[in-house]
């Protein structure tokens, strides 16, 4: 899921090499001088650097996971891990954040339902009026949606009380849904309403697995995503954990990207892979970052893995959400008349674990 930067990052050219693997490259100067999300991104770690790291509010929750992971050197460009790859070790972790989704995702303050910037701390939160749109969506993608909230006002001052995200059964659906024509224009004239919850400034870990046990929705221009961005605002690094092509029922996307410190241009690397049953059954797909490598696991099988890139220094925060509507982004398309009226991203659970020392 391209990130919220991109908007103003200029871009130089879009290099598509192949179906599975995108190659975006924004020239660095240009990103580099772009100042206001900078300050913007500045205004929120502000607030971020004392409540990151936040730790799981029960400590008789706490579990342990072990993972396999290759263990012959990661390869700098990224691999996919065969079944006959036999080269394993095992890795230790204990939980550090969980949620089940036994209650609303925003009531009890683990996540943020927009990305960041856009207005100082804390009243960025709720914040309405021109310009709000900038961080609930992201323009660069093409995106034809807007991420609401109860508490979201739009154009307007008056919270809408739009609520995109519906819990049932241990169930969180992001619900996307056509915008009502009267609140067209409040809303941006964006097509669609849906949600978005990220943990910046509520949790953020260098290191450790993170992970979602998730429906993948289909239909054109249906985007789901689960992913995670540096808690300093800086970008990238990025790594896309879960990335649906509407259009392509069966298949997910898990993608790293990261900037060349040599040439300054942003690089990616990532597969498609077959998961049949993955809009009809819940699917755990994760990724775990280590020192030395980046794995990608789906049900908890290492899939693919990468050396890990320059620039991951920084704690990571986690996002989840489904965009309507994508330009760059291949499978996804723009919404048409054909695209589904509602479209449910379920999601069973998202936790993250840190690696046991
Ligand atoms: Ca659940």
């Amino acid at each position: 899921m391209s990130h919220l930067l991109r908007v103003y990052s200029r871009l130089a050219f879009l290099v598509r090499d192949d179906d599975s693997r995108l190659n975006f490259a924004i020239r660095a100067n240009e990103a580099d001088h772009v100042t206001t999300p900078r300050i913007i991104a500045a205004i929120g770690c502000l607030a971020a650097l004392a409540s990151a790291f936040a730790q799981e509010e029960h400590p008789s929750a706490r579990t342990s996971l072990s993972l396999q992971v290759a263990s012959d050197p990661a390869p700098e460009k990224c691999r996919r891990i065969e079944a006959t790859h036999s080269v394993f070790g095992i890795t230790t972790m204990h939980r550090t954040f969980n949620d089940d989704f036994n209650e609303h995702p925003l009531s009890r303050g683990k996540w943020i339902p927009h990305y960041a910037g856009g207005a100082a701390w804390p009243d960025a939160r709720y914040w309405g009026g021109d310009g709000s749109d900038f961080k609930r969506k992201t323009a660069w993608n093409g995106e034809q949606q807007i991420y609401v909230d109860p508490r979201y006002a739009g154009r307007g001052t008056t919270p809408l009380g739009l609520d995109p995200f519906k819990v049932s059964n241990g169930i969180l659906s992001i619900v996307a849904s056509r915008t009502p024509p009267e609140l067209k224009n409040v809303l941006f004239d964006n097509e669609y309403i849906s949600g978005i919850l990220t943990t910046q400034s509520v949790f953020a870990q260098k290191y450790g697995y993170f992970e979602i046990r998730a429906k993948i929705p289909v239909g054109i221009g249906v985007w789901p995503a689960f992913w995670m961005l540096a808690d300093d605002g800086g970008w990238p690094p990025e790594i896309d954990i879960l990335e649906g092509r509407g259009q392509r029922p069966g298949t997910m996307v898990m993608t790293t990207h990261w900037r060349n410190p040599e040439t300054g241009l942003v690089n990616s690397c990532g597969f498609d892979f077959v998961v049949p049953t993955a809009s009809s059954e819940f699917h755990d797909y994760g990724a775990l970052w280590q020192r030395d490598r980046i794995t990608y696991y789906i049900d908890r099988k290492p899939v693919a893995d990468i050396a890990v890139p320059p620039g991951y220094d920084d704690p990571a925060y986690m996002i989840v959400n489904l965009a309507m509507g994508a330009k760059n982004f291949q499978g996804v398309g723009f919404v048409s008349a054909e695209s589904p009226a509602t479209v449910a991203f379920e999601i069973d659970r998202i936790s993250a674990f840190q690696i046991d020392p």
